[in-house]
């Protein structure tokens, strides 16, 4: 009867984690907790046009929810989101496949950024860039790319609103991720190269948010890295929008590094830049304990089996 008991405690425990999902409307609510990016300086891309305010992150049932609040501006410029998540990965960003690297064509993205070099210590495995405009109707699309996978490994959902610039889709691409943007924000950072108002840029709720299953993030254990940034519709031109962020007094990072425009990011060094543009997410902050590996899975079994016996010797010494 006891053993009973336990398992359906352990059941309700693990069901629980499962469905502690925060819905996904693109409103930061308050079980996000505290930002774990917070802008360093004033947009130059447009204010409340395309800003990123502050990052948010928690891993719930094995789904990370990431918040990005601030704005993404409907010309298709592109939000990009590099995650550090396993081992190995590239610090260097290669080409695509078919001219000479190793990363998939999707979007063209990857031969703009042959040669992007995010700080030391962050070595990229997966990528999403998401985007929203009028193209024969309004449309927010999503790509989920894979780094160094090779021609053909990434995924696209176009239009994932149903003709809407904003709105929310829970399985917006086939590996399970969803995402949902609100584009009402009109505080927040204001325009400019000098240092952000912080704390109006915290007080920002609405934004893009994305669930994201961890399988598509190769599984991660623990806290990883994610690097997010607002570029031009065609990846070559680098706003000042990045998380982490940049410097105060730093203005678009353009193709040059300093505002110029040269047809690629391929010579931006996020090392001549101070502070890391990444920030972390705990594996599980706050939040319910991870489901435990097998060796603590056996320890559990064998404190409860020692718990069963010591009930029955409490029992027979009665
Ligand atoms: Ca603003
Ligand atoms: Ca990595
Ligand atoms: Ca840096």
């Amino acid at each position: 009867m006891l053993r009973i008991l336990v398992c359906a405690t352990l059941f309700c425990a693990l069901t629980s984690m499962a469905s502690g999902a925060a819905g996904l409307d693109g409103t930061r609510d308050a079980s996000y907790g505290a930002a774990l990016a917070v802008q360093s300086v004033q947009t130059q891309f447009g204010d409340n046009d395309s800003e990123l305010n502050a990052g948010y992150g928690k891993v719930e049932g094995g789904t990370l929810f990431l918040m990005l609040t601030g704005n993404l501006e409907s010309n298709f410029n592109n939000l990009n989101i590099f995650f550090d998540s396993q081992a190995g990965g590239q610090n260097v960003l290669q080409n695509a496949a078919n001219n000479g690297g190793s990363n998939p064509e999707n979007g063209g993205w990857a031969a703009k950024h042959a040669g992007f070099t995010f700080d030391t210590g962050f070595e990229a495995d997966y990528m999403l860039s998401l985007r929203n405009g009028n193209f024969g109707g309004n449309r927010f699309d999503i790509d989920y790319a894979v780094i160094g996978g090779g021609l053909g490994n990434f995924l696209t959902g176009v239009d994932v609103f149903g003709g809407s610039l904003t709105g929310s889709n829970a399985s917006a691409l086939a590996n399970g991720i969803g995402v949902a943007f609100d584009n009402s924000n009109a505080a927040g950072v204001t325009g400019g190269i000098g240092a952000a108002d912080q704390t109006a840029a915290q007080a920002v709720a609405t934004g893009i948010e994305l669930a994201i299953p961890l399988a598509a993030l190769g599984n991660p254990v623990g806290a990883f890295k994610v690097s997010a940034m607002i570029n031009g519709s065609n990846h070559d031109y680098l706003s000042n929008q990045f998380l982490g962020g940049l410097p105060a007094g730093q203005g678009n990072l353009g193709g040059d590094g300093a505002g110029g425009f040269n047809g690629t990011v391929s010579q931006i060094d996020l090392n001549n830049f101070a502070g890391n543009q990444y920030f972390r997410v705990p594996g599980d902050p706050g939040g319910p304990a991870p489901v435990p590996e097998p060796a603590s899975m056996l320890l559990v079994g064998g404190s409860l089996a020692g718990l069963l016996i010591r009930r029955r010797l409490a029992k027979t010494s009665n």
